[in-house]
């Protein structure tokens, strides 16, 4: 797993050291509040939230859609044929549907004939939010415990197809009730095609290929949102989502808010308070080419080696280790989120 450079660490650890330093003095005026005045707490508990609808079972079976193709390696059929099947499922939500088509040279010099597929809701508005996920899945089960496995592709059903079935389930959400603001759900090609861990090619930016363009050729000129979201395995049971570096180093009132959203509706088991270590993921060249701020709903595990999902490029990630549940408390956080957005 890549880390940040050095001096990327401590831009980190000082923003997180004075974000520390501003959470004591808040709290202490807080305190000081509810002392003077015992009703501020009561104002504050009430606090209205109205769960945006969300039907997982729909999710699941855009999620299984996906599967049910193969494995959707860049530059394969099923690839091809998941393109398709993804715009023509926008294209029932919305008629605003772009795709991108565009090559990239992947670490090993093949060229990639990639895919970005873009729906947007409300295109006129300039208030906007970006929502985001990888649709291809990875050619190598680099990670799987069996040497056997580790040149074959994975079916990716939560590494990928979890974060899209969640965002095709938002999008006929928001074709029902549309939203106040503009949204764009944004579909990356090429994420997964990063050099096997076993190989010790040494290049630069090799995973997030889709992202990488759509950040420096977005599909509107000159592209901007208050904020992104993007999703990244999102479907394993008891999922936990912590707030990972990257997010909290650019968009850390925005991470705040969707976890207290979270909260508010049920769902801190999944969206736990713990900050964890930056990880590189399309969100990070969101935040730094485009400038978005945007943060990453990833699975973290601090139990296994990866620090991600036990199945993780293994071949156990397929469509067995999709919780509904999962998907739901995504979904609806997500979805809540954007309904806020005025
Ligand atoms: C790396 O391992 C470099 N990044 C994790 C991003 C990723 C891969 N998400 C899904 N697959
Ligand atoms: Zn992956």
């Amino acid at each position: 797993m890549n880390l940040y450079s050095a001096p990327m660490i401590k831009a980190v650890v000082n923003s997180l050291l004075l974000s520390g330093v501003l959470i004591v003095v808040m709290s202490s005026i807080s305190c000081n509040n509810h002392r003077n005045n015992p009703k501020s707490e009561t104002a504050e508990t009430a606090e209205k939230i109205i769960p945006a609808p969300f039907d997982a079972d729909s999710a699941f079976s855009f999620v299984k859609k996906q599967t049910d193709l193969g494995p959707r390696v860049s530059n394969s059929s099923a690839n091809n044929q998941c393109a398709s099947w993804l715009e023509n499922t926008l294209k029932r939500f919305t008629p605003e549907v772009k795709v991108q088509s565009f090559d990239a040279k992947a670490y090993n010099g093949t060229i990639l004939h990639l895919k970005n597929i873009i729906g947007s809701f409300n295109p006129g508005a300039d208030k906007r939010v970006l929502l985001c996920s990888h649709w291809d899945s990875r050619p190598y089960a680099d990670n799987d415990p069996d040497m056997a496995n580790r040149r074959k592709p994975i079916d990716g059903a939560n590494d990928g197809a979890s974060g899209v079935g969640v965002l095709l389930e938002i999008a006929r959400q928001l074709s029902l009730k549309s939203p106040a603001i503009g949204v764009d759900i944004v579909l990356f090609d090429g994420e997964d095609y990063g050099s096997p861990q076993d190989e010790q090619s040494q290049v630069e930016d090799d995973w997030c290929l889709g992202s990488q363009y759509w950040s420096r050729n977005p599909h509107v000129p000159a592209y901007s949102a208050r904020f992104g979201i993007l999703l990244d395995m999102v479907g394993a049971p008891s999922a936990t989502f912590t707030k990972e570096g990257v997010s909290m180093y650019y968009a850390p009132d925005y991470v705040n808010r969707v976890w207290h959203i979270a909260s508010q509706l049920g769902y801190d088991s999944y969206f736990v308070n713990d900050e964890t270590s930056a990880i590189i993921d399309d969100h990070s060249y969101i935040n730094d080419l485009r400038q978005v701020p945007t943060l990453d709903i990833i699975h973290h595990d601090p139990t296994t080696q990866s620090s991600f999902y036990k199945y993780w490029h293994t071949l156990g990630d397929n469509i067995e280790g999709i919780d509904k549940q999962t998907l739901m408390a995504v979904g609806q956080t997500v979805l809540t989120t954007v309904y806020q957005e005025k």
